[in-house]
């Protein structure tokens, strides 16, 4: 039943947006039970807003004037509001003025482009020595699309230290996701020094932040249209159709096939060429650049899930087990906080078929453990009080990447720092300790002794 929805989702999602710009849509909620109750609001011209259809009530945008019709066809819309764009606008309007009154919580309202850039900045001069902000490159309307780095001290003498990359707002209208990323870097920087289990995971991982990875897409929801997906690539010459579904563009079995499609219309279109958007091409150049790169989590929006390989087929990838095991232990974490219960399973059979998508590149392609998150939520901006809980929840679930990361990878105890777990260690350890180098000073206390030997082969044995 629910394979028979996706199927036919597909067909629903082609016409999405294709209201006309003279009609602003409504924003309803209704019931979808079937395959046919989608292919009425395809005929509609609706677009739903969840991103997986399970039979149940959802959220959608339809034509007005198709409210009567999907009462007769037994949908039960019930009108949230007559006019989708006009509710977005004064969603828009709270939320800069609690920018312009100078709300002192940042994570109290949703943050316009500018005010995420500010907060980084603000950021790096809090904690110049943890945090330093890069250009990964440049967006079609020449927006920089900013990294940030949060690690601790002598990160360059450590060329073996692990890094995590968390990215959000590849998807223009989800942008819970860009508070929630935000809320990780806030705790990383505040709890250094004063949280050992945070410095801990600053100092042992190169933790790498990509907040807004489409820029253009997002500015162009808090000046336009609020529902906006795609980034903003100019109108093709045959279609006239703007963007590409940066999801679909990553240069992994990137092309024909269940998941994506070729037309520039669609939402989930695939783009002329695998990496042909800057967007896309920015973060890859970030992954190639970061041969440390040991996990990511792709922030979206939303549905309540926990994802990971594979998107674009069933077949279920070579490390599933290890996939599944830190997933399972994502979700538990994410329950502990308040009882909600976040699905976990790979893309194709949790939520449906994506081609072209960042968990199957950064998998298969750069051979990291690549995960994505679909937030909470029945829309795409649940309200603003919700923002912190969310971002609370799911923030001892997203660490777990580091600490993954950290045991796996990052070993204080590779005294030669060969990024590898061996008896040279031991020999190389055994050497500065008799010569009493600053650098067998393990436990921090100014001079070399029995209790610094005692603390290294703890840490070897450990294997970190
Ligand atoms: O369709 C998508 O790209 C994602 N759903 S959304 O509503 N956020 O658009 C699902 C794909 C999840 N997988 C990856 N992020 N790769
Ligand atoms: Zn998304």
């Amino acid at each position: 039943m629910i394979t028979t929805l996706l199927a036919v989702l597909a067909t629903a999602v082609v016409t999405a947006h294709a209201v006309a710009p003279d009609a602003p849509p409504a924003l309803v909620q209704l019931d979808i039970r079937t395959a046919a109750d989608l292919a009425r609001l395809a005929a509609v011209e609706g677009e739903l807003l969840v991103c997986e259809v399970r039979p149940g009530r959802h959220e959608a945008l339809i034509p007005p004037d198709a409210v009567p019709v999907l009462q007769a066809a037994g949908l039960n819309p019930a009108v949230i509001h007559p006019d989708a764009h006009a509710a977005a606008a004064a969603e828009r309007r709270r939320a800069l003025d609690t920018l312009a009154r100078g709300e002192p919580d940042w994570w109290a309202d949703y943050k316009p482009l500018d005010a995420v850039i500010d907060k980084m900045h603000e950021m790096q001069a809090r904690r110049p020595d943890l945090v330093e902000i890069f250009e990964i490159g440049r967006s079609w309307e020449d927006r920089p699309i900013l990294a940030m780095r949060i690690t601790g001290p002598r990160a360059e003498a450590d060329p073996c230290r692990p890094a995590v990359l968390l990215h959000s707002l590849i998807h223009a209208r989800e942008w819970i996701t860009v508070m929630v990323n935000m809320w990780v870097a806030e705790t990383l920087i505040a709890g250094f020094d004063d949280d050992p289990y945070i410095t801990d995971l600053v100092n042992r991982v190169e933790w790498l932040f990509v907040p807004v990875v489409n820029p253009d897409g997002y500015d162009y929801t808090w000046t336009d249209d609020r529902f906006w997906r795609k980034n903003r690539r100019p109108p093709d010459p045959i279609f006239d159709r703007m963007g590409v579904d940066l999801n679909r563009n990553f240069g992994y079995q990137w092309g024909p096939g269940q998941g994506q499609s070729n037309y520039p219309g669609s939402p989930t279109y695939r783009g002329p060429a695998a990496f042909s958007e800057p967007e896309t091409a920015a973060l890859r150049d970030l992954t190639l650049a970061t041969p440390q790169l040991r996990a990511h989590n792709d922030m979206h929006s939303f549905s309540e899930m926990i994802l990971f390989p594979w998107g674009y087929t069933p077949a279920l990838s070579p490390d599933h087990e290890t996939f599944d095991a830190l997933g399972q232990e994502m979700r538990q974490r994410i329950f502990e906080y308040r009882g909600r219960n976040y699905a976990v399973g790979p893309v194709f059979t949790t939520i449906y078929a994506v081609r072209g998508g960042t968990v199957d590149y950064f998998y298969g392609d750069r051979g990291i453990w690549s995960f994505s998150y679909e937030l909470f939520g029945t829309n795409f901006s649940p309200p603003p009080h919700q923002i912190r809980p969310n971002a609370e929840e799911t923030l001892p679930a997203t660490l777990l990447l580091g600490e993954f990361v950290a045991d796996r990878y990052g070993f204080i105890a590779d005294i030669n720092r060969d990024c590898a777990h061996d008896f040279y260690d031991v020999a190389a350890y055994l050497n500065l300790f008799i010569a009493g180098d600053p650098a067998a000073d393990l436990t921090g206390s100014g001079t070399v002794n029995f209790l610094d030997f005692t603390r290294f082969i703890e840490l070897f044995n450990q294997r970190r």
